[in-house]
């Protein structure tokens, strides 16, 4: 192993010469942006490639979770979850919208369903949870709750691209799903991110908010913004597709070395694989656990040192950041469980081009660190502990 640092993860992308002929024809049709020829050939190959009805290309997840919030006109309060990156909450915010937070399934870390019902009030108006790390919600008990109590459901699908169930693409399920393409998901347009809606309807009034709320040259039916996808970036969407099923290969394989090369290390719990469908194994995250010598700061601390740059995701909590703390739902006995996960989760290196010589670096490291370190660091309770605090 050299010097050279191996971060969390590396974009993946498709040999230059073959995106050069894309960015001819962008230079010789001078049609840069606005639902261009690249635009619309990709919203039909993605639909297809991921068997969904409609997809609406965005120039970023975030922009498109604001826009999703919009398009169903929703108010008042949200339930969502603690435990993701700070673009989900603040998508609330900038609606006006209040978060609600509800703690997750120690399994899963996802929104845990036992929990919502006793969060809803008269002014929820929606749930807004998110497939983490790219694992499936329990979509039929959050749909039920949903039909109940009469509340939309948005997926936060950002890390969920290519993944299904027993019954096709995950995002089919809720009234929208929103994915991320950003240089550091499974699948990239360096950029990006997209609606995934049910019905040309949704489709139609989501195109209008994206775009600034035209719906022809000279009428404006909403009060929209500007979210929408370049030339550039769909165009390195389509391409990139042909690449999709290579990289989704590379992902098992190294999901399936970790899993080998970290079992039996006492204290190093790796997430369960989603039990049906298919996976992107978009995110190694590992669990270190009251076994292990170390916390989880000081490992990633011994890995830092060893070159290897993990990520502590999601660790605060958007329930710590100063726009939500003060909320009476952000205090840690409402969420210990994301409170236990985000203190003891490290999420390790995955991406198409890891070879097998900084895998080994990697698993090598954390058994080094576990076999040298004699004198045990206080730790945490597991997370089993929290869940029954
Ligand atoms: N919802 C959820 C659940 C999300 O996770 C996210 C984004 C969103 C919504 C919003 O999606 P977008 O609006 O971004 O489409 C990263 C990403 O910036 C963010 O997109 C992502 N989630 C989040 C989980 O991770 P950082 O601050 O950790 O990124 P950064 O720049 O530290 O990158 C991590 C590592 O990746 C670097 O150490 C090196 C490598 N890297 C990164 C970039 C940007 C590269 O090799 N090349 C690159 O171009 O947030």
């Amino acid at each position: 192993m050299g010097s050279d640092k191996i971060f969390v993860t590396r974009p993946f992308l498709p040999p230059l010469e073959e995106f050069l002929p894309y960015l001819e024809r962008i230079w010789q049709s001078g049609r840069l942006t606005n639902g261009g020829p690249y635009h619309k050939e990709f919203e039909t190959t993605l639909a297809e490639y991921l068997g969904v009805p409609h997809v609406c290309l965005f120039t970023n997840a975030t922009i498109a979770l604001v826009t999703a919030l919009q398009a169903l006109r929703i108010t008042g309060e949200v339930i969502t979850t603690p435990y993701s990156f700070v673009a989900t909450a603040h998508s609330l915010l900038w609606n006006g919208v209040k978060p609600v937070f509800v703690d997750v399934d120690p399994c899963t870390l996802n929104l845990d369903p036992g929990k919502i019902e006793a969060a809803i009030t008269p002014q929820t108006t929606a749930i807004l949870p998110v497939h983490c790390y790219g694992h499936p919600c329990n979509v039929e008990r959050i749909q039920r709750i949903a039909d109940v109590y009469n509340l939309r459901v948005i997926y936060d699908a950002a890390h969920a691209f290519g993944v299904t169930d027993r019954d096709g693409s995950i995002l089919k399920h809720g009234d929208l799903s929103i994915l991320s393409f950003h240089a550091t998901k499974v699948y990239n347009t360096f950029e990006g991110g997209a609606i995934v809606c049910p019905d040309r309807k949704s489709k139609e009034r989501i195109d209008f908010l994206k775009n600034f709320g035209f719906a022809d040259e000279t009428t404006v039916v909403a009060t929209g913004i500007n979210g929408k996808m370049s030339e550039f970036n769909a165009a390195l969407g389509l391409l990139q597709l042909k690449y999709i099923e290579h990289v989704l290969a590379r992902r098992r394989h190294i999901d399936a070395a970790y899993r080998k090369g970290l079992s039996g290390i006492a204290g190093i719990e790796c997430l369960p694989r989603q039990s049906e469908g298919r996976s992107n194994f978009a995110y190694f995250p590992i669990l270190v656990n009251k076994e292990f010598p170390l916390d989880r700061d000081a490992l990633y601390q011994c890995l830092l040192e060893r070159n290897i740059h993990a990520r502590r995701y999601f660790y605060p909590l958007i329930s710590e950041f100063p726009m939500y703390r003060g909320l009476p739902s952000a205090q840690r006995e409402n969420i210990p469980v994301a409170h236990a996960a985000a203190d003891r989760i490290l999420c390790l290196p995955i991406y198409p081009d890891l070879d097998s010589a900084c895998l080994q670096h990697i698993i090598d490291a954390i058994r080094s660190v576990a076999a040298q370190t004699s004198a045990p660091a206080p730790v945490p309770a597991p997370l089993s502990t929290a869940v029954s605090a």
